[in-house]
């Protein structure tokens, strides 16, 4: 059987990225590559469990939470192409000192809630352009999520892969035994209708009057108004939920509920509302904030919150139909 395209030969064929950029794209590969290992090793590196201390979102921080933040954070300071970083696990920007190239946002482990149960988690990242002639500022962040020239995301999961945006469409590499990436899903496309829909249920009596509305309608299944039955997954894990919807359909939920009202909702939006959107939409799908899309949203504090409701086109779009009144 003939090797697979190397993430490296895929990068090097795309005429549209500059070669800075896919120098960045390759960093962050390498090091999700490296985060693969440290995350399988699990208990034999002593490396599960809590870090004992809280992070600048309230949640208790984990050991590989510190780590996969720490080995990305140093391997992007030393890209000459990347001006400044921010992460979910820091406070505020970290600037290398350099200006120009890009900026990097990123969930160095995104669903570590799941890693001392061994349930799939993963690293989601964003590339924004960097400001010209000046170090970046934390302002230098707020930007749209159409302003990304890239964003991904790993999944350490059966299989360790990358799934990645660029400038088009979404490819998707599996990690060979040999370090390699190699390209496994050339064009990733999201069908448009779906039967199975994602969301923690155990929040249902917060829920706002058109999500309860949504799913009861899919509980009903093919007696209700949908005439058809639904499945319903919740990993836990947002890289894991979107990842299956990439590859199989179906529509993820995590909108605003009334447990902090004063909160649009749990997700971030430039390392994981951003990012997670540019590839949905790259792939056919649609991403909104469960009225519009969140891509078009206006950032104005560096770890704000976004209400996700995303995935299979014809049926977010219901959701928004909803939602809208
Ligand atoms: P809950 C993981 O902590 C995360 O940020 C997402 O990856 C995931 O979709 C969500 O939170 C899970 O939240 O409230 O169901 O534990």
């Amino acid at each position: 059987m003939t090797k697979l395209t190397t993430l490296a030969d895929h990068l090097a064929a795309d005429d549209t990225a500059s070669s800075a950029l896919k120098g960045v794209v390759s960093t962050i590969a390498d090091t999700c590559a490296r985060i693969s290992k440290v995350v399988a090793s699990g208990a034999i590196s002593g490396s599960l469990g809590a870090a004992g201390h809280v992070n600048v979102q309230d949640e208790e921080q984990k050991k590989l939470d510190v780590i996969t933040n720490d080995m990305l954070s140093q391997a992007l300071k030393a890209d000459a192409a990347v001006a400044g970083l921010a992460s979910e696990e820091l406070e505020t920007i970290e600037a290398t000192g350099r200006t120009g190239g890009f900026l990097v946002t990123f969930d160095p482990l995104d669903g570590s809630s799941n890693i001392d149960v061994n349930v799939s988690v993963g690293t989601i990242f964003s590339v924004l352009p960097a400001p010209e002639g000046k170090s970046p500022a934390e302002a230098d962040f707020l930007q749209p999520g159409r302003n990304q020239v890239a964003a991904g995301y790993a999944i350490y999961g059966p299989q360790t892969m990358l799934v990645l945006t660029l400038s088009k469409g979404v490819v998707g590499f599996t990690l060979d035994a040999d370090g390699q990436w190699r390209l496994t899903h050339a064009d990733i496309a999201i069908p448009a209708d779906t039967a199975e829909f994602a969301i923690n249920m155990s929040n249902q009596r917060h829920w706002a009057e058109p999500i309860r509305r949504y799913v009861d309608g899919c509980l009903q299944g093919k007696d209700g108004p949908r005439g058809k039955n639904f499945n319903m997954r919740w990993v836990a894990s947002m890289v894991a939920d979107v990842h299956r919807i990439l590859m199989r359909g179906g529509i993820f939920m995590y909108p605003w509920d009334a447990r902090e009202p004063e909160k649009p909702g749990k997700l971030r939006l430039l390392y994981e509302g951003n990012p997670m959107s540019l590839i949905v939409e790259r792939a056919g799908g649609v991403s909104t904030d469960a009225k519009g899309a969140i891509l078009d949203i206006q950032p104005t504090k560096l770890h704000q919150r976004v209400p996700v409701v995303l995935g299979s086109a014809n049926e977010v779009a219901l959701v928004a139909d909803l939602s809208r009144g």
